[in-house]
């Protein structure tokens, strides 16, 4: 089907894809594959995504890179060798550029180009898109692949505007390298990207401070040059690779020892949980056993022995006392990390307990907690994303009698969805790895491609048969988030404030906004959907459509 131009202004597809991230291109791919008219829309200056914006110093993926990539081409797969475990950010964007080219993508990517609005024109059955350059998109179908993690949140701190140093954001990071070299530098924010970045800045800042409210769990990543054997080892075999990958529970070809933390004594669990530490990797020591992340007493033997680690790397007690966490390890992302906690050892590294005294203001020259000021040439804010609903509120969606789908899950708190993809009232619109899905508690990776495949699927079969609207059910909506809150419900994730949860975003409601099932359960229950004919929705054809 050919893209038509009306006016100048009025552009007729079959679909539009927001985002030129891992999810964006690989749907713009296949619908282009099977004759649909689609473009994407990027704010961005290329493909990329998460890896486009989150340059920061030491950003690397956390999932082995073998397991990282597109699976969907075995020339691909062979065309592509990643050079260590766990890629940095440059390699991971060249990538992603390399994908672009090959599948001669960007010729259907208009970049530089936000959208603003999406609304659904019920007489026509279309979505009217508006975007920030005034041109208008008529589309059947609407698809955000904006990703999870893509709104970025600086807090409103007093004075911001006043700090007369350089800022920035990691999530936001600028395309010129960012020199640290004879600065005083402070990071707010120890999560992830808090973790990632404090080692590489602290060995080229003059002065590091790293302001800390929470203290993290974190472990070695162990990251190595991958050898060319174990590479020609993974090539060879990885079809059954893929298998495993699918019908796993988080998209990565693990399994949790099917064992409690209580059936070994305490000096074999130390043994263990000392192997994986040893071994290093984001899930080593969390599939150690069975019952961590369900029962309290369980997680607090890992969580004690992540806290031995840390007073026996840290030197200074007193700093390492601080960096102790409290909270049900696992219940906020595991982070793996490359000489974390090694880095306090540093003369020129100082941690800021900002829970005992919190941030009070940004000064022209630095930052001031409730009992002392530090002065600073850059400010890092780390300070994480507003998750989930964060990056589809940004875009203002209307389904039927306009209702937007900020009303509709009314902050945050009320998230609906069937199965992540889709919304009751907002026919002809996909999620990408939305609220509700497996998404960032699973490889994103294989997320990615499974939703995809099955939204593209699904818009070949309502062409093969004829049909213009797609639309869920509210009682199958219903159905689903009680599902998923019910699978949440007994796991210790729901008892720790975090982003996982809308807790770290004032204002946003508290809710749980992902599906805990795993990702193998997730695909079987989204296949029985499709071969049901799409149980769950209800699918008009042309004649039948006009509404009211
Ligand atoms: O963000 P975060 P992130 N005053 O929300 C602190 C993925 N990711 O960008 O915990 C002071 O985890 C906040 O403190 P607290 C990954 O899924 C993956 O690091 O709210 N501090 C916390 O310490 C990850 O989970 C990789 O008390 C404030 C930090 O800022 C997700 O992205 C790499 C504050 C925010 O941590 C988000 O990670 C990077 C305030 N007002 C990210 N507000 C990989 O490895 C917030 N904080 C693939």
């Amino acid at each position: 089907m050919a893209l038509t131009q009306k006016s100048n202004s009025l552009i007729e597809l079959d679909a539009v894809i927001v985002g030129a991230g891992f999810s964006g291109l690989y749907l713009l791919h296949r619908m282009r594959e099977a004759g649909f008219s689609t473009r994407i829309f990027e704010t961005g200056d290329n493909v990329g995504g998460t890896w486009y914006w989150n340059r920061y110093p030491g950003a690397r993926c956390d999932v082995e890179s073998i397991y990282y990539n597109y699976t969907f081409s075995d020339e691909l797969l062979k065309e592509w060798t990643w050079s260590s475990k766990y890629a940095e950010q440059p390699e991971i964007l060249s990538y992603i550029n390399y994908v672009a080219d090959k599948f001669d993508l960007r010729r259907d990517i208009q970049f530089k180009t936000r959208v603003d609005s999406a609304h659904f024109d019920e007489e026509k059955n279309r979505w009217e898109v508006h975007l920030n350059n005034g041109q208008t998109v008529s589309a059947r179908y609407f698809i955000t692949a904006v990703g999870c993690l893509s709104a970025s949140n600086v807090p409103k701190f007093k004075g911001l505007e006043s700090f007369k140093g350089e800022w920035y954001h990691t999530g936001r990071w600028p395309h010129e390298k960012v020199e640290f070299k004879g600065k005083r530098v402070g990071v707010i924010g120890t999560g992830s990207s808090g973790i990632q970045s404090i080692p590489v800045i602290a060995k080229e800042a003059e002065h590091l401070t790293v302001f800390q409210r929470t203290p993290q769990y974190s472990t070695p990543a162990r990251n190595q040059p991958n050898d060319p054997e174990y590479i020609k080892q993974v090539r060879e075999n990885y079809s059954e690779i893929r298998t495993q990958m699918r019908s796993s529970l988080t998209g990565i070809p693990a399994v949790p020892r099917d064992r409690s933390a209580f059936d070994d004594t305490p000096e074999e669990r130390r043994r263990t949980y000392e192997a994986a530490w040893e071994k290093g990797g984001l899930l080593t020591i969390s599939y150690s056993y069975n019952d961590l992340s369900l029962t309290p007493e369980a997680n607090e033997t890992v969580a004690e022995f992540i806290r031995s680690k840390i007073r026996e790397v840290v030197k200074d007690q007193e700093v390492a006392e601080k960096l102790l966490p409290n909270f049900y390890y696992g219940t906020k992302r595991p982070i793996i990390d490359t000489d974390y906690f090694e880095t306090y050892n540093r003369e020129n590294v100082t941690l800021v307990d900002v829970k005992k005294a919190q941030i009070e203001e940004i000064t022209p020259s630095g930052v001031r907690t409730a009992d002392a000021e530090y002065e600073l040439d850059m400010i890092v804010f780390a300070t994480g994303f507003d998750a989930m609903t964060g990056p589809l509120f940004k875009i203002d969606i209307r389904g039927r009698d306009g209702v937007s789908l900020k009303e509709k899950w009314a902050g945050g708190a009320e998230t609906r969805t069937y199965l992540g993809i889709g919304t009751a009232g907002f026919p002809n619109m996909f999620m990408l790895t939305g609220p509700e899905s497996p998404s960032v508690l699973s490889n994103m990776m294989v997320s990615i491609e499974q939703h995809v495949e099955w939204v593209s699927d699904c818009i070949n079969y309502m062409r093969d048969n004829n049909k213009e609207v797609i639309e869920v059910n509210v009682e199958a909506e219903n159905a689903w988030t009680k599902h998923c809150r019910e699978v949440a419900e007994p796991t210790l994730y729901v008892k720790t404030e975090s982003w996982y949860m809308g807790a770290n975003i004032e204002g946003k409601a508290r809710g749980f906004q992902i599906y805990l099932g795993g990702v193998g359960p997730y695909r079987q229950i989204c296949d029985e959907v499709a071969e049901k004919g799409y149980d769950g929705f209800t699918l008009k054809a042309s004649e039948e459509s006009v509404v009211k």
